[in-house]
């Protein structure tokens, strides 16, 4: 008997990937089919997947032609399958000519003509539509977004507005994007949804005029300063219909994720501390270093930390304590150790900027607890530790790149849900506080 086996995805199943099995079939007497795990679809990059593991499996079987599926969960599982099920010839589309000719030591490799004309990323942008999305804001954030933004289907990012004319022409041209405007109104016509990258003072300002225009927002941290607007803003994005997300790539980054789900498990017993920094050098002349109203290491950097300490422990804190150390000439904090008491619990975030420490993550439970080295807040690796050494367990993720696609995945999900996530709108509103109690002076400063 003759065994095939093949892999795949298989989204929405569709013609193309029939026509892919009849053949993989008809290459011997016994057919296999890896479908991938979600979490090796967002491990391989693959983002924008639809439908649950379940139903793909489902659909696979429901073509009649397989005769075994397995679950494809890890880089490598093609060596580890084929020699355990005795596979004789792994088949897969002519996408992916030569990428598997490392099988060749192990079974026949055939690629099959890829059936042109259709493919699952097609089906998802008829099922919905591409949202066309707008930034506001050429500066460094922005750029970095661009790049990330085509790692995401059902995406394209159509113009750039910045009240500098000139910004946002050279911005548009660098990144070929189909317009640039100095007019806000304007702006917001040619587009569906905005990224808002542009200097935080004005993010409030900008999200409201999107939002009121019927614009789904996705908002670079910190969104806002105070907890009131934050209230505001996403009462005038429910009441318009639309979303509005921070973008804290963070949150939507596997590992990080991952972590906050083991951390609450109770594997390490009752959260009793939560400790994260994160510094960072940058030149003197930059506008967080200079900017004595809204730059400073809290306002650039506190949401990261802030974020693990409220995902992990709430945000029912009785109370919060905050150092900083002042830059002598700007008189911006260079350097803050924020200290969130709990009922049962203490927590802190240090944040530096031109200042460099490890910047790990340390969640101490009764039991034992999480280490994530630096830069944790791009969580590619996390260890869980315990009196008992042996019984360490050490966790390994994919952090793609700069992660910007993390959260415009997650956007999209919610544009195309047509809801937000509560829980996620709840942190917002909590961070926006702790920035506000912090700008409002509840802080001992050390400096001039
Ligand atoms: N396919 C095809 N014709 C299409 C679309 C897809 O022949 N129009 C084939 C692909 O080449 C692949 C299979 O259908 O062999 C499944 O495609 P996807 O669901 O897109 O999965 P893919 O990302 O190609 O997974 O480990 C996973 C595999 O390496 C490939």
């Amino acid at each position: 008997m003759t065994k095939v086996i093949t892999y795949g995805t298989f989204d929405l199943l569709h013609y193309g990937h029939v026509n892919l099995l009849k053949r993989a079939k008809a290459l011997g007497d016994y057919l296999i089919v890896g479908v991938t795990s979600e979490n090796y679809d967002r491990y391989r990059g693959k983002l924008n997947v639809q439908q649950s593991l379940a139903e793909r499996m489902q659909n696979v079987l429901n073509t009649g032609l397989a005769d075994e599926i397995v679950v494809e969960e890890y880089e490598g599982q093609k060596i580890d399958d084929i020699t355990r099920l005795h596979a004789d010839i792994f088949a897969i589309g002519s996408d992916w000519v030569g990428r598997f000719d490392y099988l060749k030591e192990y079974c026949q490799v055939v690629y099959l003509e890829r059936t042109r004309g259709i493919s699952s990323t097609e089906l998802r942008d008829r099922q919905h539509p591409q949202i066309q999305l707008g930034v506001v804001g050429s500066g460094r954030i922005a750029n970095r977004f661009i790049p990330e933004s085509k790692f995401v289907s059902g995406v394209t990012v159509e113009g750039v507005y910045n009240p500098r004319s000139a910004s946002a022409e050279a911005f548009s041209q660098r990144h070929e994007l189909a317009f640039y405007s100095d007019d806000y109104d304007k702006f917001l016509k040619q587009v569906t949804a905005v990224y808002i990258a542009s200097p935080h003072e004005t993010h409030y300002g900008y999200a409201k005029r999107a939002l009121q225009a019927g614009k789904h927002v996705l908002c670079e941290k910190p969104m806002v300063f105070t907890k009131n607007e934050a209230e505001k803003l996403f009462e005038i994005a429910r009441e318009n219909n639309m979303i509005l997300m921070e973008a804290i790539k963070t949150a939507y980054c596997p590992g990080f994720r991952r972590l906050v789900s083991c951390a609450k498990s109770g594997k390490i017993g009752r959260i009793v501390s939560v400790d994260a920094a994160f510094t960072k050098l940058v030149p003197p002349h930059v506008r967080e270093m200079q900017d004595s109203e809204s730059g400073g290491s809290v306002t650039e950097l506190a949401t990261y930390p802030l974020l693990a300490i409220l995902q992990l422990l709430g945000s029912n804190y009785k109370h919060a304590q905050f150092y900083s150390l002042l830059d002598q000439k700007t008189g911006v904090d260079v350097f803050t150790q924020m200290h969130l008491q709990y009922p049962e619990a203490l927590a802190t975030a240090k944040v530096g900027l031109g200042v460099k420490s490890e910047g790990s993550l340390v969640i101490a439970g009764t039991r034992g607890y999480i280490y994530v080295p630096a830069p944790w807040w791009k969580t590619e690796y996390f260890e869980l530790r315990f009196e008992n050494l042996n019984e360490a367990e050490k966790n390994f993720y994919k952090f793609s790149e700069e992660g910007l696609r993390y959260e415009l995945t997650e956007f999209l999900t919610r544009i195309t849900e047509g809801r937000m996530d509560e829980g996620a709108c709840k942190l917002s509103v909590d961070i926006a506080g702790i920035m506000e109690e912090y700008r409002q002076g509840h802080v001992v400063k050390i400096g001039p």
